[in-house]
C-alpha cells in the first residue's frame, strides 16, 4: 500500500526530482482537484440537492444539457479564472472558449474539458466523471483564439480525470506514468493509492454499445464478430464484455485491470468520423492510456498524432490493452 502521499506532497516531490510541474502547472492541477471536489458533493447529493434532470438547454453537440453538466461546467469556469496559470478554457458545454478576464492576469495553459461525463448516467446513479486536458498557449502570442487550442494530442502537458464513483478518484498523467488519488472524505483531500499504473497487455475483456452492431464498418464487426465466437473462434479464447456508457468508468476500469474499449465509426451518421470527442474526450483519455503502457488509435492512427480542425471535432476511438488495440488496427489497415 503506498504510504498516505496528498497530492501536494506528490506534485512538489516530482517536480523536486524531475522538474516537470512547474509552479503554474501545480496550481492548475490543484485547482482542478478542487473544483472536481465540489462537483464530487454535487453529484453525491443526487435528489438531495436538487440537482437532478435536465437544465432545458442544449450544448454545442445538441444535447439536452443536464442541470449537473451546467454546474459543473460553472465550477470549474469559477475556479480556475483568478489563479493566474491560464490563458483560456474551452469546455464540451460551450460553443466558444472562455478567455480569462481581463480583471485577472494570464498564464500560459489552456485547460479544456468535459464537465460531466457520462450525463445519461447521471440521472440513475451510475459512475460519471470530470476528463481534462492541458495545453500550453503557443508562445510569442497576444492574445488567445480558439486556434491555439488545436493542437495535436502529443503535445499535451497533463491530462486526467476524476471517476465519481463507489470512491472519487483523481487520476493524473504529466507525462511520467499514471497515479491514481483516492479522495479521503473525512480529511478532503485526495491521497495517492496507485503510484504506477499499468495496463495488462493482453485482455479478454472487450468494451463497445452493441445495439450499434448493425451500423460497423467490416474491421469492427469483424474484430467482435471473432470475440463472440470465443474459444471456438478465430482468437481461440472467450471474451467478457463491458458497457458502463460512462468514457470515464470504461477506461478507469481498464486502467485498472485492462481490456479494449472502442467507439467506432458507424453508419448512423456517416458524415461524422465518431461520437467521441477529439479535444477533451479521447486526447486526455489516449495521453493516460499510453503514459500506462495502452495503445490508443482511430482504428487506423494514433489518436495523439491526429492533428484537429475544429475545437468540437469527434474522432473514432479504440484504446485499451495494447495487443488487443493492435488487433483493431491491423484489421483496419488490412481493409484499407
Ligand atoms: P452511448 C457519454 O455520453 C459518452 O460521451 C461517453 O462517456 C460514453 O462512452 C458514450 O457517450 C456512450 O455512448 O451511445 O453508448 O450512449
Amino acid at each position: 500500500m503506498t504510504q498516505h502521499i496528498s497530492l501536494t506532497r506528490y506534485l512538489v516531490e516530482q517536480q523536486r526530482e524531475h522538474g516537470n510541474i512547474p509552479s503554474q502547472l501545480r496550481l492548475l492541477i490543484e485547482v482542478v482537484a478542487r473544483a472536481c471536489k465540489r462537483i464530487a458533493i454535487s453529484v453525491n447529493k443526487g435528489a438531495l440537492g436538487e440537482v437532478l434532470g435536465s437544465a432545458g438547454t442544449e450544448n454545442v453537440q445538441g444535447e439536452v444539457q443536464k442541470k449537473l453538466d451546467v454546474i459543473s461546467n460553472e465550477v470549474l469556469i469559477e475556479a480556475n479564472e483568478w489563479g493566474g496559470h491560464l490563458a483560456a478554457m474551452a469546455s464540451e458545454e460551450m460553443d466558444d472558449i472562455h478567455v480569462v478576464p481581463n480583471r485577472y492576469p494570464q498564464g500560459e495553459y489552456l485547460l479544456l474539458f468535459d464537465p460531466l461525463d457520462g450525463s445519461s448516467n447521471i440521472d440513475v446513479n451510475v459512475s460519471i466523471g470530470t476528463i481534462f486536458s492541458v495545453l500550453t498557449k503557443p508562445e510569442g502570442q497576444i492574445g488567445v483564439s480558439d486556434q491555439d487550442f488545436l493542437q495535436a494530442g502529443q503535445r499535451q502537458a497533463a491530462a486526467g480525470y476524476c471517476v465519481y464513483g463507489p470512491q472519487t478518484t483523481l487520476v493524473l498523467t504529466v507525462g511520467s506514468g499514471v497515479v491514481m488519488f483516492t479522495l479521503d472524505r473525512e480529511q478532503g483531500t485526495f491521497v495517492l493509492t496507485n503510484d504506477n499504473v499499468q495496463i495488462p497487455a493482453d485482455t479478454k475483456e472487450f468494451a463497445v454499445n452493441m445495439s450499434n452492431q448493425r451500423h460497423w464498418a467490416a474491421p469492427v464487426q469483424r474484430y467482435i464478430g471473432e470475440c463472440l465466437e470465443g474459444k471456438s473462434g478465430a482468437r481461440g479464447k472467450d471474451f467478457n464484455m463491458r458497457w458502463v456508457g460512462s468514457m470515464v468508468a470504461d477506461v478507469h476500469r481498464i486502467l485498472c485491470r485492462g481490456g479494449v474499449f472502442l467507439y467506432p465509426w458507424d453508419s448512423r451518421e456517416p458524415t461524422k468520423p465518431g461520437k467521441l470527442r477529439l479535444m477533451y474526450e479521447a486526447n486526455p483519455m489516449a495521453f493516460l492510456v499510453e503514459q500506462a503502457g495502452g495503445m490508443a488509435t482511430n482504428g487506423l492512427e494514433r489518436i495523439m498524432d491526429l492533428q484537429p480542425t475544429q475545437l468540437h471535432e469527434r474522432v473514432s476511438v479504440v484504446l485499451g490493452s495494447r495487443n488487443e488495440v493492435q488487433v483493431v488496427t491491423d484489421y483496419h489497415r488490412n481493409a484499407s
